[in-house]
């Protein structure tokens, strides 16, 4: 008589194991893949004096790669409140950066300041 509710209470701790093994489960392949180098979502070339295209639309956690193509050194600088700095890219040298919150990145050359660009990170759907 008294070994039903111990079964029930089995088979609930059971049931919550399970549940909890799934979730870490779904977890850990989230976060196993988030290990690997993050996939490059666009890529934007600068030539000319100019970032090509201008603007982009990513979906949030992509990265965007920019390629220096000019003869001259280039940078990116966002726009507050993204306190986001290349540095100094030289011509045939890169930059990337992986954007994790969504929103607008709006950024412009600090050598040349009409150098203009601006990526947009949509939230995950
Ligand atoms: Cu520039």
């Amino acid at each position: 008589m008294n070994r039903t509710p111990v079964a029930k209470f089995f088979g609930i701790a059971l049931f919550a194991l399970v549940a909890l093994a799934a979730t870490s489960c779904g977890t850990n392949s989230t976060s196993s893949s988030g290990e690997n180098p993050p996939a490059i979502a666009a890529t934007i070339h600068i030539a000319d004096g100019k970032f090509e295209p201008r603007e982009i639309e990513i979906e949030v956690g992509g990265s965007v790669m920019w390629i220096n193509d000019d003869v001259a050194s280039h940078d990116l600088k966002f726009v507050a409140p993204n306190k986001l700095h290349s540095g100094a890219i030289k011509p045939s040298g890169s930059w990337s950066q992986t954007f994790t919150s969504a929103g607008n990145y709006d950024y412009y050359c600090d050598f040349h300041n009409s150098m203009k660009g601006s990526v947009v990170v949509r939230p995950a759907p």
